[in-house]
């Protein structure tokens, strides 16, 4: 899965239309590279990021869905929490809702239900605002895999079958490093909830952590992650670098 960022470029006056052809610019390069889905995101859920208003949102993402699903000739992903964007997103062409908040919003389960989308239901403590303030847990394997376990049966319970949803662990979404490597390391666990599992750890904090590399210069422990989360078990991974982690997982498939 590549990700698509639909925002604003600060250093150019070009506007709306520009960001739009710029993030379908990227997109169709993330597929020429080999990406098998991409994830279209038009508010930040960096830890911190300001929210951004749903008709800014909706300006952001529609117009860049509609030209993807025409174009892309991959399954597109709406990363949103706000049903009225699902709503749109899907309208417009998306074929799976990526919701950070796994689909708690006051009508986003029926939105979902109303349609053939799939859906990536994912665990976060908090909000992106406050998440990364001295997260705490018991026992965040068994924390993480009693949500994700109680939202799938909601989401069943609203009548979403179980073959359209896969379960995310939520890497960075309220975590500390030693969290976020409990969680990998007994990926396993969650994978018994008997779903398959999307992972993101693509150029996150927790990298730099580990490595004491910025933003810019995690590539390499990205490609780790996406290696490691594959052999156990991943389904899905989520990231920037499409290229570089087609090859790497073009490897594990070879052996695995
Ligand atoms: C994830 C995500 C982000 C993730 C899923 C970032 C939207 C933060 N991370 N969605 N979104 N899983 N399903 O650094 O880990 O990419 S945004």
């Amino acid at each position: 899965m590549g990700i698509v960022n639909v925002t604003p470029d600060s250093f150019s006056d070009g506007g709306k239309y520009e960001s739009a052809e710029k993030a379908v610019e990227h997109a169709l390069q993330l597929v020429a590279e080999g990406a098998d889905i991409l994830d279209i995101g038009g508010e930040s859920t960096r830890p911190g990021a300001m929210p951004v208003s749903l008709e800014d949102e909706l300006e952001r993402v529609v117009p860049v869905i509609e030209r993807l699903s025409k174009v892309a000739g991959v399954p597109l992903s709406i990363d949103t929490y706000k049903p009225e964007v699902m709503r749109a997103a899907i309208a417009a062409g998306a074929d799976i809702v990526n919701d950070v908040r796994a689909l708690q919003e006051p009508g986003a389960l029926e939105i979902v239900a109303g349609s053939n989308a799939g859906a990536c239901l994912m665990h976060m403590q908090g909000t992106p605002q406050t998440m990364q303030v001295d997260p705490q847990y018991d026992d965040v394997v068994a924390t993480v895999n009693t949500f994700l376990a109680q939202r799938l049966a909601a989401a069943e319970a609203a009548g979403i079958v179980r073959e359209r949803i896969v379960l995310d662990p939520g890497f960075g979404f309220g975590k500390k490093t030693e969290h976020n490597l409990q969680l990998l390391q007994q990926l396993d666990k969650t994978l018994q909830i008997g779903r398959p599992l999307l992972v993101g750890l693509s150029r996150k904090s927790v990298l730099g952590q580990i490595t004491g590399g910025d933003v810019d210069v995690r590539l390499h422990a990205s490609l780790a992650a996406s290696v490691i989360s594959t052999m156990k078990g991943a389904r899905i991974v989520r990231v920037h670098d499409v290229k570089a982690t087609v090859d790497a997982l073009k490897v594990v498939a070879a052996v695995i």
